[in-house]
């Protein structure tokens, strides 16, 4: 019998990863969804099981971070031995607009589960998405000992989210972990994150739908990964003999400049001509410059990333012109084949479990 774990925020980009991970190695996954009058599973369709079948291992539920009444139940009757939780109001821009929303979701939503698993489940691994944005103004490279400066609602209700889950460790000794993640991207990416706006601005200006994309600050510096790899560390923290709190990034930042100045050129475009900048997309504060010191997840987790900027900038590029119906250079596919080749063995034995069942997550 495999481990059963829930997952909020399943129809999310990492969500939908880690289930695919989770069901790779034979764990029963029990995803959160947001009811919605329009679908919202598109990134989990492919993994969706009919919880007719007997053999069914994923399992879809309704809820949300706004009331327990959901998490109370869910958690008294599944007693999961690992609940992953990423569901958040995730957009630093959104949150400068929606403060209260944001605190209530990212912030209080991490405190109803603890309190849920406390209450009726405390032997369940508990991993709380922590946030690299949580270091703000710090001076870079950010590790586990630098002080958090956050510099957004987001932010804010992520160092509280993070204390809490801290708190619940200290306090009542749960196994409860913060992973402190760095910008992690990839084509499942929402589309209005600045990577994946400008990989998809590519792809619309290659089918002349538009000719230029407008961002914001363009000197803003990032360490970004591939969001893949990243879902791997978040599992290998749960496998820990306890709680920790633990930093994970590549170690290299580069800036919106360069992510965009690299994406055009691999499309065969020059970025001067296309990108413009618009006051609409700068924040009223910024996050100058985040960058992971990783030393302690490749000492506790083995966890060493394998996909750098120029390899994600090449997979994101070829994945939105592939879905464009353009040709695509293909780097991208190729890179993910060498040095991502278990992980595409792992995806497509999960797919082969799933092709017995048919349906689309949107029918739940
Ligand atoms: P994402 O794509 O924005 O996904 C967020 C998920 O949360 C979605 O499934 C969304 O549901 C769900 N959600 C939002 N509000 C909810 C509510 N009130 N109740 C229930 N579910 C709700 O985020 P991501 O990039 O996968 O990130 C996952 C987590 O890691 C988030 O907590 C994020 O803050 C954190 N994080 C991300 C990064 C990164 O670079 N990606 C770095 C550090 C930390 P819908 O699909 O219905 O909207
Ligand atoms: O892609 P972004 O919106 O990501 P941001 O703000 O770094 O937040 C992401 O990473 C965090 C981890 O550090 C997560 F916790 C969070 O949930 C989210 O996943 O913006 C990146 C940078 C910023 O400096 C922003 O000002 O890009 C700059 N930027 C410039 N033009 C833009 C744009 N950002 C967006 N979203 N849109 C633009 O047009």
């Amino acid at each position: 019998m495999g481990k059963r774990a829930i997952v909020t925020g399943i129809t999310g980009q990492d969500g939908s990863y880690l289930a695919e991970l989770l069901l790779s190695k034979g764990y029963e996954v029990h995803g959160v969804i947001r009811r919605a009058s329009t679908f919202n599973t598109q990134r989990i369709d492919h993994i969706y099981q009919d919880p007719n079948n007997p053999e069914a291992r994923l399992f879809l539920h309704h809820g949300d971070l706004c009331s327990t009444e959901w998490i109370l139940n869910l958690i008294y009757n599944l007693l999961p031995d690992e609940l992953y939780h990423l569901a958040a109001q995730s957009h630093v821009r959104v949150s400068f607009d929606m403060p209260e929303y944001t605190g209530d979701v990212t912030g209080l939503g991490t405190t109803r589960l603890l309190e849920a698993i406390r209450r009726g489940s405390p032997k369940t691994r508990f991993y709380q998405a922590s946030s690299s944005e949580m270091f703000g103004s710090a001076i870079p490279p950010q590790s586990e000992t630098t002080a958090f400066q956050p510099r957004s609602p987001y932010a804010a209700a992520k160092v509280y989210a993070y204390w809490m889950a801290r708190n619940y460790r200290e306090a009542y000794g749960l196994f409860a972990s913060n992973g402190i993640l760095f910008n992690h991207e990839s084509p499942r990416r929402g589309e209005t994150f600045v990577t994946r706006k400008i990989t998809r601005g590519i792809a619309a200006i290659l089918a002349g739908q538009q000719g230029k994309i407008f961002l914001g600050n363009l000197e803003a510096s990032r360490d970004w990964g591939y969001a893949p790899e990243y879902v791997e560390a978040m599992w290998r923290m749960l496998q820990l003999d306890s709680g920790d709190d633990i930093v994970v990034g590549t170690g290299e930042a580069h800036t919106v400049k360069e992510f965009a100045q690299e994406a055009f050129a691999y499309a065969g475009l020059d970025w001067h001509n296309h990108v413009a900048v618009s006051e609409r997309y700068i924040r009223p504060l910024e996050v100058d410059c985040l960058i992971a010191d990783t030393r302690k997840a490749r000492e506790k987790l083995g966890w060493e990333p394998q996909i750098g900027l120029r390899e994600l900038v090449a997979i994101m590029v070829d994945a939105d012109l592939e879905s464009a119906g353009l040709q695509a250079p293909g780097r991208g596919r190729a890179i993910l084949e060498e040095k991502l080749g278990h992980w595409n063995r792992w995806h497509n034995s999960v797919r082969k479990v799933m092709h017995a069942v048919q349906g689309s997550a949107s029918q739940h």
